[in-house]
């Protein structure tokens, strides 16, 4: 190679937690970017965070937010890496405000899916016998499924996915685990899959199966770079699902669940909103058009739409307003229909839970 080529490369650097799904995650987002952009070099740098530290509490009672994103953010802010990447659903509906999510790339599977203990590999959950234990420390899966099988006992799991699926086949106490198929599926774990949780017994968290990255608001270069990542569709319905969370002002300790789908230019959305306990659960369906109109054209300008911290130069205004306004008005419909106490309640419980 030239000196004079040497110079003109450009090096990028990128975030990330160690786990090792996270690095998989990451290292798939820079491979992509590679075959993009043959003139840039990418470092990967990798860091602990508060999520990856506690590991004896229940997700939803450490209370704080941001568990697994804050010491990214806080690197991605001190200029000591570029860009992050995340799972979607770690992303809390409102960034730091010089934050932004420059990419959603295409979605993996995004249901829920049962890993049984060996000695149950060939079961259901509905096959289990009373009592038995199923690992998960989602409020929103444990609501959705104690509805579906009351027979069954819940209780929380922590930890990265080797340690989780460590303590289900080690420990004795759990008979299964319930875990996003995507990550499942990113681990090359697919064999380990004894049943994927279908709309109709389990709506999946709002960006569940989707990557993003994350980049300063003002970093036009790194945008205009990580825009090529994006995948429409999925961006579309993740702005709605997003949407939905931010309006219901929730987080990822509370039991709001999702699905969404776009069939031609319509994209529908389901939301429900749940008691920690299932005994409530308000569940509506919601459409709306995706009108196809000019991308955003201006690649370098301060005055970039974001559309729930969401910023894509390539993606239609209209269709992406359209899709927030989608989440907005589910938001609405469900609050009206009595959400916000659903919601406040599950807050209370989730606070009582930290202070024992
Ligand atoms: C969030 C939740 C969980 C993660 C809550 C939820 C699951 C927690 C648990 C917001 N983040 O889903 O209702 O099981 O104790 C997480 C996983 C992935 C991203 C692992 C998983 C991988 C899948 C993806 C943890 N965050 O859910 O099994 O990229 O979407």
């Amino acid at each position: 190679m030239s000196a004079e080529s040497m110079e003109q490369r450009k090096m990028v650097r990128v975030g990330t937690r160690k786990s090792q799904l996270a690095m998989i995650q990451t290292n798939s987002v820079v491979a992509s970017l590679k075959k993009l952009c043959h003139d840039v070099d990418f470092d990967i740098i990798s860091m602990s965070t508060t999520g990856d530290k506690i590991l004896d509490t229940a997700l939803s009672k450490i209370g704080e937010k941001s568990l697994f994103t804050k010491e990214l953010e806080k690197a991605l802010d001190d200029g000591r890496v570029d860009f992050v990447v995340h799972s979607l659903k770690d992303l809390q509906s409102t960034l730091p405000p010089n934050m932004v999510i420059g990419a959603v790339l295409e979605r993996e599977d995004p249901y829920d899916a049962v890993l049984m203990h060996p000695k149950h590999a060939t079961k259901h959950l509905a096959d289990l016998p009373e009592n038995s234990v199923i690992g998960t420390s989602s409020v929103r899966r444990v609501a959705q499924l104690k509805r579906k099988y009351p027979h069954l006992k819940f209780e929380s799991v922590r930890g990265n996915l080797n340690t989780r699926l460590r303590k289900l086949d080690e420990d004795e106490m759990y008979s299964a685990l319930v875990l996003a198929a995507a990550g499942v599926k990113r681990m090359d774990w697919d064999s380990r899959i004894s049943q994927t949780l279908l709309p109709d017994e389990c709506l999946y968290a709002v960006g569940q199966g989707a990557l993003a990255v994350e980049v300063r608001a003002n970093d036009f270069d790194t945008l205009a770079l990580v825009s090529k990542l994006n995948h429409e569709e999925t961006l579309l319905r993740c702005v709605a699902e997003r949407a939905l969370l931010r309006e219901l002002d929730a987080g990822c300790s509370t039991p709001v669940a999702v699905y969404t789908e776009i069939k031609g230019k319509e994209l529908y959305m389901t939301g429900a909103v749940l008691s920690l306990d299932g005994s409530e659960c308000l569940k509506e369906t919601m459409q709306t058009t995706l009108s196809d109109t000019q991308p955003q054209q201006d690649t370098s300008s301060a005055d970039l739409k974001h559309y729930v911290s969401v910023v894509a130069q390539t993606v239609s205004h209209q269709a992406m307003k359209a899709a927030e306004d989608l989440g907005i008005d589910m938001a609405k419909l469900l609050i009206s229909k009595g959400a916000g106490d659903i919601l406040s309640v599950a807050r209370q419980q989730n606070a009582e839970g930290e202070k024992k």
